[in-house]
């Protein structure tokens, strides 16, 4: 009962706009689950590779799309630890070599030949995907596909993000670009976490969501006289942050974070604005003791740990639903900076 054809999301033009059209269903093989998806998220990550503003080329025609949840329908010869019928999710990191360094030692995401979803290799953005069966997210029977979406790739992220962060519970962490859909999640791990969370976003709407998440304060980048003393100002003793997620889509807010910092914190880079470069005082990271470093989705573990947070009812982070024909009005909302939170889209509209 698994149709020949399938409604989908196409760019045929990097640049382009995306195109709602009928194409093939694909066949899994023999290492592959073929995942009938019923939602998907849309992540700013989909905005950049329609756009092509990142130094590493999409594969064209491309269906877009990593934040894929739905049901197992068909699978290879060689899988056998995952069921027709089971839930299953299709993530950034659709499949890795797992015989390199990298993968043997659960680095899979830095393996050096990966498949991406929805950008190397189609992604969710239809309602039938593929994915590596040693890959795909395993998704428990009491989850909701539509609320768990935005979990594969933004939860994940973030929830590595804060771990690689090293922050403990009670201390402070400043969450930059706090009203999008990584920040919204970032809000709740890092309350589900015992971390205090300072929300940094801009606008009025994003600012009652941020709260509404957990965020301790809000400061607003686009009124703020003084950012830097702002975030300072929200910590004991106004000695800044242990640690800041840079979860922006510009160059500025990574230029900041060292200034407000507390010594001896962590600076975790996740947001990939295009063309940008990080800058810091040497001085000052020196005698501050500054830590830098990047964060870039995470491993099957930690996947299955982030939703094992959501299974448990400590993730409930704001989306709204519409049909996969309306994806070129929400990379439009995005691109304007408009969406507080995610949006996730119903495959079968
Ligand atoms: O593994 C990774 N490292 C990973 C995984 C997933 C996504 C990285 N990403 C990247 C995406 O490619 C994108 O570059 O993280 C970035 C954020 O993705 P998103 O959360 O899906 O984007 P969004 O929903 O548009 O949210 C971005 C927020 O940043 C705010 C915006 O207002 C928006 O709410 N923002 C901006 I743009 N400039 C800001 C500033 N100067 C700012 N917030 C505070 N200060
Ligand atoms: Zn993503």
């Amino acid at each position: 009962q698994i149709p020949t054809e399938q409604w989908a999301q196409v760019l045929e033009k990097t640049g382009g706009t995306v195109v709602h059209k009928k194409i093939p269903v694909p066949k899994p093989g023999p290492d592959e689950v073929l995942i009938n998806i019923k939602y998907s998220g849309v992540c700013h990550t989909d905005l950049h590779a329609v756009k092509g503003d990142w130094p590493l080329a999409t594969k064209i025609p491309l269906v877009g799309g990593h934040e894929g949840a739905g049901v197992v329908v068909a699978r290879g010869e060689l899988v056998n630890d995952i069921q027709i019928g089971d839930y299953a999710g299709i993530k950034w990191l659709n499949g890795s070599c797992l015989s390199c360094s990298f993968c043997r030692t659960a680095n899979e995401p830095l393996c050096p030949k990966p498949d991406l979803s929805g950008y190397t290799v189609d992604g969710s953005f239809q309602q039938y995907a593929i994915g590596k069966a040693a890959h795909v997210a395993r998704i428990p029977k009491e989850c909701d596909l539509e609320a768990i979406a935005p979990i594969l790739c933004a939860g994940l992220t973030v929830y590595k993000g804060l771990k690689e962060s090293g922050a403990r519970p009670g201390e402070f962490v400043a969450i930059v670009g706090a009203g999008g859909g990584l920040g919204s999640m970032a809000l709740q791990y890092a309350r589900a976490m015992g971390l205090h969370a300072i929300a940094i976003d801009g606008g009025a709407e994003k600012e009652k969501m941020c709260k509404e998440l957990g965020a301790t304060t809000y400061v607003d980048f686009t009124t703020s006289k003084n950012l830097v003393e702002d975030v300072k100002k929200a910590t004991p003793e106004g000695y800044g942050p242990h640690a800041v997620l840079l979860l922006a889509v510009t160059e500025k807010p990574f230029q900041q974070a060292s200034e407000y910092v507390r010594s001896h914190g962590t600076i975790v880079c996740v947001g990939l604005p295009a063309n940008a470069f990080l800058k810091a005082p040497v001085f000052d990271t020196v005698t501050r003791m500054i830590n830098i470093k990047g964060s870039y989705v995470g491993n099957r573990q930690d996947t299955a740990e982030a939703i094992d947070f959501f299974r448990r009812g400590l993730i409930k982070a704001p989306y709204k639903v519409v049909g996969l024909s309306k994806l070129q009005e929400v990379f439009d909302l995005m691109e304007a900076g408009k969406i507080a939170g995610r949006y996730v889209v119903d495959t079968s509209q």
